[in-house]
């Protein structure tokens, strides 16, 4: 089949994220620094390109010995550029040590299922040591919803008394439903003031709590962490999150949670300024895109969702998402959806927003918690081997998932999609001269020919998809037009340095 081509052009001029590292994916490194003496490999070709590390992942139920490992191990040699660490606090004991209990803060004691202050402190070090920054999760909004108990690291509390931490006066209390709980999430007065979930909802509009929890923020940064995801910022008004911040003393990332449905009275506009946003409409978007064989709304869909390229954190799925009713259009690890290597693809490749990958654990029961050790630790995700235990996906593994993490960060300096041509089950687009990429949603193989900014030649597969052969080439011509076969369900991924590099190798 033929299609006709050069029709759509864009171009989205917004640079990538996010941080320059010194530290080729290829695996050879500038050493020593200190003395500027750089050891270049045997081939001084293109392939020596300073990388920058433009993907993060979040890690979901790990505990911080693993997550320490795992970035010595997988994270950092595959270019990841920070990993999102969940909830560190101390937080509420609840039978069945539910995942969520790190979601109901006691105390800011950095004591969880995840480990102690100095396991926390040691991952930081080691994570960063390879080159990956930590962003811990925090929770700002609101403490727990239990009438009293006493926490995981021994504190115990009240509904609305924490000890020497917070007092009666320190929460919002709104006054509405009976009982201080938010249900309607159309007031923005509720929104922001009644008690999530029945979860105590702070009085952030006070100097006093915004500078106590300025002072958890600091402590986190003290310990080496550089950035936050802001749970439940929707719930927070964007004063009160300003009046937060506006304490904390060093400068950091910051990704804000916000889920907004259609008719909500609080709008993107006003948190943009506060932080980089989670985009879960993309996420939405791109499961309706692939689901429903419309795969050229995936040109428009970033542009739709209202958020800009370079304040947008997107994503496929998150702890949240994975367990969202199964009629969503969530293309989930979990649930191994079909679509799930295409949009992951799409996600990795298509120049836009700040690409989260997600790491948890494979369940069934929307409650449950990863294995625990005798004294109440998350066991570890990893052996001393090396090996993935159950019940943790290690989706980051997979190979072409670091194939694509590759070409991501090797194609920064091209943030646009060029060539673009799209039909209900493809879409072709091309990152200039550093790469091209095929989506092919069909359920045959199909041969493609598609314009291209690459030089003549000869082009291999640089994406060793599970079941496909990693032999799959295709041809440039004078033109830059590529001839390919791809496969059904399939998506063929040039990385032009890649292949440079591989043939000046030989
Ligand atoms: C978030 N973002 O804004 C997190 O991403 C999300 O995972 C959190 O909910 C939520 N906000 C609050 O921080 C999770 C979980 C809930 C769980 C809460 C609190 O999704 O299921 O709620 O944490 O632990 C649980 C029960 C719920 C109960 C609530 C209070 O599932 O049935 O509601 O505790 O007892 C009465
Ligand atoms: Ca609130």
């Amino acid at each position: 089949m033929f299609y006709s081509f050069g029709k759509k052009f864009l171009s989205i001029c917004q640079s990538g994220k996010k941080k320059y590292w010194p530290f080729s994916p290829t695996g050879f490194q500038i050493l020593p620094l200190a003395l500027g003496i750089f050891l270049f490999p045997a081939f001084t070709d293109a392939a020596f390109v300073k990388t920058k590390r433009t993907v993060m992942i979040q890690v979901f139920q790990w505990n911080w010995n693993s997550i320490a490992e795992e970035c010595e191990r997988e994270f950092g040699p595959m270019g990841i550029s920070a990993v999102q660490v969940p909830p560190p606090q101390e937080h509420i004991v609840s039978s069945g040590s539910p995942w969520w209990e790190r979601y109901q803060p006691v105390s800011y004691q950095i004591h969880s299922r995840s480990g102690t202050r100095e396991q926390f402190r040691s991952m930081v070090d080691r994570c960063k040591k390879v080159g990956v920054d930590v962003y811990a999760d925090v929770v700002l909004n609101h403490m727990s919803a239990l009438s009293a108990g006493v926490g995981f690291a021994g504190t115990s509390f009240q509904h609305y008394e924490y000890n020497s931490l917070w007092r009666p006066d320190s929460f919002h209390r709104c006054g509405r439903n009976g009982n201080n709980g938010l249900v309607n999430f159309y007031d923005r007065f509720e929104l922001h003031h009644c008690d999530l979930l029945g979860m105590a909802d702070l009085n952030t509009g006070k100097r006093d709590v915004q500078k106590r929890l300025a002072q958890y923020l600091d402590d986190l940064l003290d310990l080496g962490v550089s950035g936050f995801r802001i749970d439940a910022a929707k719930h927070i008004s964007p004063e009160d999150l300003q009046g937060i911040f506006r304490w904390v003393k060093r400068d950091h990332y910051r990704v804000l949670e916000l889920i907004l449905s259609p008719g909500e009275p609080v709008t993107s506009e006003e948190y943009g300024p506060l932080g980089d946003l989670n985009n879960f409409a993309y996420a939405y978007g791109v499961g309706l895109a692939f689901e429903n064989l419309e795969l050229h709304k995936l040109v428009s869909l970033p542009g739709n969702t209202g958020i800009n390229s370079d304040e947008a954190v997107v994503f496929l799925e998150n702890h949240d998402l994975e367990r969202r009713p199964d009629a969503e259009p969530i293309l989930s690890f979990r649930k191994k959806s079909p679509w799930f290597p295409l949009a992951m693809t799409y996600l990795l490749t298509w120049p836009y927003g700040y690409p989260q990958l997600y790491s948890g654990t494979f369940f069934s029961d929307y409650d449950a918690g990863s294995p625990l050790d005798q004294n109440g630790f998350l066991q570890n995700a990893v052996s001393e081997e090396g090996r993935c235990e159950q019940p943790f996906t290690c989706m980051h593994r997979l190979l072409w998932i670091k194939d694509l993490v590759k070409f991501r960060n090797g194609t920064d300096s091209v943030f646009s999609a060029t060539r673009v041509i799209s039909g209900g089950d493809f879409l072709s687009y091309g990152r200039g001269k550093l790469g091209h990429v095929i989506l092919h949603a069909g359920s045959k193989d199909r041969i493609f020919e598609v314009p291209t900014d690459l030089s003549p030649g000869k082009y291999c597969n640089s994406v060793r998809f599970e079941g496909r052969s990693s032999t799959e080439c295709g041809e440039v011509d004078a033109q830059g037009l590529l001839r390919v076969v791809v496969g059904a369900r399939s998506a063929f991924v040039i990385y032009a340095p890649g292949q440079l590099a591989a043939s000046s190798r030989k």
